[in-house]
Parts: structure tokens; sequence; C-alpha cells
């Protein structure tokens, strides 16, 4: 039996029941706040193993289903790999080190292996990591790949035990309250090849419940392993544990996760996933380079996200985002304490993060924008850059000076270290403030890293790059990139669409003046105990039944906190999506990469009958951009189209915490054939029923009912 399995025999001797839930919704208090005067929460030593009972949880992951409908655009993907003819017979570059890069190889020096014991023939690899006994920045040097990594090994499971806690940590030299894995910020890699299991063992040592979403991977045949509370699971209560098992299929790339609770996320739930392919340095990569490595770059918030929320949130904010406080990169900032008089606020450690690259070379950095809300331009002095992947799709290169990118999107960048002006450069990470609708007089808007050459002599480093900018004028409207010269390696063209839906994002303001986002007349509220993957499962059938291959379903679900469009069988929809605010949205589809027809500047997108002529004039059904989160900028559109092949109940939302947390999600039940024959297991729904599953969520509306805040 499993750790919560455990816990509920202890607190209940009858199965948790609908009642059960509601009365727990109803009375737990919704956000345990931890910050302010609260003592502060030290680091507390692993307890006595509630993960290993987790271990029985089982890996027979892989139905009958997973193997016969892959994702579509992996299935093609894998399909068009060995046939691909763009190839340029480049070796793989697998034993090129850059010495100061050979011996930071993370993990290697903690992963042990032992076999799985479903399947004796699969190889554990346990990654073992201490917990730290004080809140701890992670040492960037994990977030360096090894160049040793072998392609072509044998699919093994990979096995981490993440304990949750809340500590106070300064990533800027400011101390804050901030939610930790093993107690470092931020989260560790997940690095694995396609076709490997990840077996995440999650203990919730925090004060508020948990999840978390692997974001991008496919989860096929896998749907409640998606972390995403109210749509796929309940969340992880406190103290309590829950293991993330899934396989990694038919995809590579970058990619990330984050808690999908509530926006905690931004509290410090974050961490990347890099998937090898084989392919990957023959290939997918049609550059060569010398060192791979992750960059995070994300805003930052000197206070809990629960209390930001709660002002947010309330009566008359009309949709005015929270403005960050700073930028990190790789999970590190620098502020001067003297800006903060009054702060607990310890700025003596922090220096720029240095990235060595060696001289004369090609590298690869896999951006990834971990943030909440804030849209980056990046830039490394005197370097442009070529883009090679996109949300875990490879491209063909194409330069650049600046890249753009919104929360949740990854680009993989390749530069090359050939400037001899220098040998330090400042890497520059901007927010777009013209995105910002109110001011923080605490912003700093600019974050620096700095690249540095190393040779076989290199000099330390005594005073601080002297770099010039691009000339380009910065950004000065709200944008997102302008990705229609990206083309993916593998090249494909997409099937025609069964149906066109039209969805219109916007901010409307209700009752109680409270302002919140909207796709068409629906804005989500989540119900936390009862999920909406096990509401369809446990609906009578003329509920999940509708008669038509493509629908909202508005049986099983309330239209208007609920928008889930229902599919049969595979099929494929354009989405033109409108934006009606000023502000951009990455929308994130999760189970699925996308087709990306078209970006729009203002106006509106073709018309259902309009679109064909449209797409053909401007030549775009030719190997359009695939990726799994795309932006909608301010007062514009643009046109997606999905194949909806990957059975599960899926959220669609915007990327930006902010927004989604005011009610812009949706959820697709795709398959709904295929999911109708599932059932909830019984792990899963008892962590329903656990004490303390509603903390840590953003509150009713009902508190503000009566309540005109204060203007
Ligand atoms: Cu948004």
């Amino acid at each position: 039996m499993d750790a919560a399995g455990v816990r509920q025999q202890r607190d209940s001797t009858d199965a948790p029941d609908e009642e059960a839930y509601q009365e727990l919704s109803e009375h737990q208090p919704f956000i345990r706040l931890s910050h302010g005067s609260t003592p502060l929460r030290q680091s507390r030593p692993r307890t006595p193993s509630v993960w290993k009972l987790g271990l029985c949880f089982f890996i027979a992951t892989i139905s009958v289903l997973a193997l016969s409908i892959v994702p579509f655009s992996l299935q093609a993907l894998s399909k068009e790999s060995s046939s691909d003819t763009h190839e340029l017979g480049e070796p793989p570059i697998g034993d090129e080190t850059d010495h100061n890069e050979a011996d930071a190889e993370p993990d290697s020096g903690h992963a042990s292996e032992e076999s799985d014991e479903n399947n004796p023939k699969l190889i554990v690899i346990q990654h073992e990591e201490e917990i730290s006994s004080m809140p701890a920045l992670r040492d960037a040097s994990q977030y360096i790949l090894s160049n040793s990594w072998d392609f072509d090994a044998a699919p093994v499971v990979r096995e981490y035990h993440w304990t949750i806690v809340d500590g106070r940590l300064n990533p800027d030299g400011v101390f804050r309250p901030m939610i930790l894995v093993n107690n470092q910020f931020p989260g560790p890699l997940v690095e694995c090849n396609d076709g490997d299991t990840i077996r995440v063992i999650v203990d919730n040592k925090a004060i508020n419940a948990t999840s978390i979403h692997f974001h991008g991977l496919f989860q096929n045949g896998t749907n409640s392993m998606d972390g995403a509370v109210g749509i796929t699971q309940c969340p992880i209560a406190p103290n309590s544990s829950f293991t993330y098992e899934f396989q990694v299929q038919n995809q590579s790339g970058t990619y990330w996760y984050h808690a999908h609770h509530s926006a905690q996320a931004s509290d410090g739930l974050v961490g990347p996933v890099v998937v090898h392919s084989r392919d990957e340095r023959t290939t997918l990569q049609k550059l060569e380079y010398a060192s791979d490595r992750v960059v995070m770059v994300q805003d930052h918030y000197h206070n809990l996200t629960s209390e930001i929320l709660m002002d947010y949130l309330k009566p008359d904010m009309e949709n005015n985002e929270p403005v960050p406080d700073n930028g990190l990169i790789n999970g590190r900032g620098m502020r001067d304490c003297k800006d903060f008089e009054g702060w607990d606020c310890d700025a003596s450690n922090a220096t720029a993060l240095v990235f060595d690259l060696a001289a004369g070379q090609r590298h690869r950095l896999r951006i990834i924008n971990v943030g909440a809300f804030a849209e980056f331009q990046i830039q490394w002095d005197e370097h442009p850059f070529y883009v090679t992947e996109v949300d875990g799709t490879d491209v063909l290169p194409e330069p650049f000076h600046r890249l753009n990118i919104l929360p949740a999107q990854r680009y993989s960048i390749v530069l090359e270290t050939n400037v001899t002006t220098a040998d330090a450069f400042w890497m520059r990470a901007r927010m777009v403030t013209h995105c910002f609708t109110t001011k923080n007089r605490r912003l700093q808007s600019e974050t620096r890293a700095m690249i540095r050459y190393t040779s076989t002599e290199t000099k330390a480093l005594d005073k601080d790059p002297n770099s010039k900018d691009w000339p380009d004028v910065i950004e000065v409207q709200c944008r997102d990139l302008n990705v229609s010269a990206l083309h993916p390696v593998i090249s494909m063209n997409p099937p025609p669409a069964d149906k066109y839906m039209r969805f219109d994002a916007s901010f409307m303001i209700g009752d109680w003046r409270l302002s919140r986002g909207f796709f068409n007349q629906s804005t989500w509220h989540l119900n936390m105990t009862h999920p909406s993957l096990h509401r369809f499962l446990d609906a009578p059938a003329n509920a999940t039944s509708l008669g038509s291959p493509i629908a909202v379903n508005n049986l099983a679900y309330d239209y208007k906190k609920e928008l889930v469009i229902q599919t049969e069988g595979i099929r494929t929809i354009d989405f033109a999506i409108n934006n009606f605010d000023d502000g951009n949205h990455p929308f994130h589809l999760h189970g699925h990469k996308f087709f990306v027809l078209v970006q729009g500047r203002g106006g509106y997108p073709p018309s259902e009958e309009d679109l064909p002529a449209f797409l053909q004039q401007h030549d775009l059904e030719n190997n359009p951009l695939r990726r799994d989160t795309v932006t909608v900028e301010g007062y514009s559109w643009a046109v997606i189209r999905i194949v909806l092949d990957n059975p599960g109940m899926w959220a669609f939302h915007c990327h930006n915490m902010w927004h989604a947390e005011s009610g812009m999600v949706m959820q697709l039940l795709v398959r709904s054939d295929v999911v109708r024959g599932w059932s909830v297991k019984e792990q899963e729904r008892a962590m329903c029923g656990l004490e303390g599953v509603t903390t840590g969520m953003r509150p009713d509306d009902s508190i503000w009912f009566g309540n005109f805040g204060e203007k």
C-alpha cells in the first residue's frame, strides 16, 4: 500500500465519498501562510522513508493504448527521422570536452543502479541527493550537461526522490519564503533518453499541498501523472507522498517541471528536463557544438505567491498583474542590500553567474523561461546566435541578435566563441517592461550573467566585461519573437482540420468587481477534491457520451466554470484564438504539440470560410513550427492546428501564472472513447480525502462577496 493509502486508513475508516470532499473544501483554510513573522522553517531531515512505501507504486504504465496510439506528431516524427534527408553527415561529437566542465557531471556521483522490482530486466538508476541542511542555491554546475552522455543506452528507470520543504532563501540577496526541492533552489536537472521511464517520489513536507507537472511531456497512457490539480489529480497533501511515473516516448529536447498547484511554481518549485534522442547530435541538431547546458531565466518576486495572488484577485484590480522585483538566471540574481533597508538581505555571496565556454567553439544553451509573468529579451553581447530548438522541436538554424521568450517557452541557441575583442561578455536578460501595466519601484528589469572564454591558460577574471550592446533598438512593444522563419528539421505538413473553433480570451469584470480571465463565456473554477478526470470517470454514461465527435461537454461539467471540449476518435481542430487583453498570453496545451499556423498582429483571425485560402496564399501549411506554448500577443490572434490523439483530460491554459489563476483555463477531453474505459486508481482517489489537501489553493471568489475591497 502506498503512503497516501496508509494515511487514508488512519484518518477515516470509510472510503472517502463525495460528501467528505465537500466537507474538506468548505472547512479547510485555503492557504497556510508561512511568511512574514512566521519563524523560519529550517530544513528538515528526511522522515522515515515515507517515500519507500511509494515504491510499491506500479511501473506498468504503458498500456496497450500507449503502444498503439502514439501522439501524432511523434509518430510521424519517428517515422520520418529514419528517412530524413537533411542530414549533413557530421559525426557525433560525444568525446569533445570543455576542460573546465569535464568534471561537472551532474548526478553521476550520486547515481546508483539496481533492478526494477516489477521488471527485473529494467535497470533503475537512483538519483540520490542529500537534503541540504540549510536552504541553499543549487550548484549551477549541475545544469551543465555531461559530454559523456550515452545517447544509445538501453532504456532505464530514472528514480528521483524529492522532498518538498518550505524555507527562506535569498536568490538575489533578499531573503524570502520559498518552496524548495530537497531544500535547494532551483530544482534538480532531470536528464534522460527518449524511452526511459521517469519516477519521481515526491514527499511533501511543506505546509501547503502541492503537485508537479512535467511540462511538454506527452504522458501518453499516463494522463493521471500529468500533475494538473483539479484536472488530473488532487493535490499532494502536506505530510503525504505521491510518485509520478511515466515513460518518455517519442519526444526529445528541452522541457521543464513545475508545481501545477495555484501559483506555487513561482515560489521555487521549478526545474529543467532534458530528453536526449539517439539522433540528437547527428540528425536533429544541424550545428556541431562542444558544450551543452541549461539556462533558466525567470522573474522573481520578494513575496510568496499566495500573498501576491490575494492582492491580484481582489475587487477593483482590473487584471493589473503584479510586477516582479527582479530577474534570475539559473536561480541567481544580484541586488544591492542598500536598496532594501529594513529587509532581511545578504548579498555578500552574490556574484554574476559565469558560463565558462571554450574559445573558438560552438556552444548550445537551452533557454527556459521558468518565470510567472515576465517576457524576457536575452542577448549575449557581440554574439549573434542560431536558434536550433523550440519547445522540444529541433529547427533548422536561424540567426538572431536577441531572443524573446515568454513563460514556459524554451529555445536552444547555439553561439560561437569566436569574438576576439575580449575574453568575457555579458549575457543580458531584460524583461520586456512594456508588457507591465503598473509600476514597481523596486523592479530591476535587467539581470546579467557572464560568458567567459576559456583556453588552456585561463586567466582569472579581475574585472567586469566591457562588452557592447547591439545597436538594434531594444524591444519597445510587448511582442513575441517572430518565429515565422523557424521550421522543424523533421518536416511535417499538418493534416486537414476536422473543425474550426474560435476562442476569445478576455478579462471581464463581474460581480463584486472581480476581474477574471475567460475563454469565451467560461472562467475556470476548479474542483480541487474531485478533479475533472475523476468526475468524467465517475459520471453516468449519459453525461459522457455526446453524440458528436467534437463537442462541448456541458452535461458532466458546468460550462461557466469549466469549458471542456470532448472528442471521440482522433480529431484535428483549428483553434482560432483572439486576445482581447493588452498583454500577451503564452497558451500551453498539455499532452500535445500543435502546429503554429499563424500568429497575427492586430485585427481578427480569418473566419472558418476564409482560412483555407488564407493558409494557401501565405504558404502556412508548409512545415510550420510545432511547439507546446504559443504566444497570442495583446489585442491580437493566432491560429493553431491540434491533432488530438493522446487520450486524457488535458489543460489548455495561459501560462502567465496570474492569468491562469484568474481563470484563463479550459480543458480538452481527448479520445473520450478510450478514456471511458479507464478507472480512477484507488491511491489517486484516496489522496483527495487527506487532511490538508485543499491547502495552498487560491481562495474561492465568495470570500470577496459583500466586500468591495479598498481602492
Ligand atoms: Cu495570459
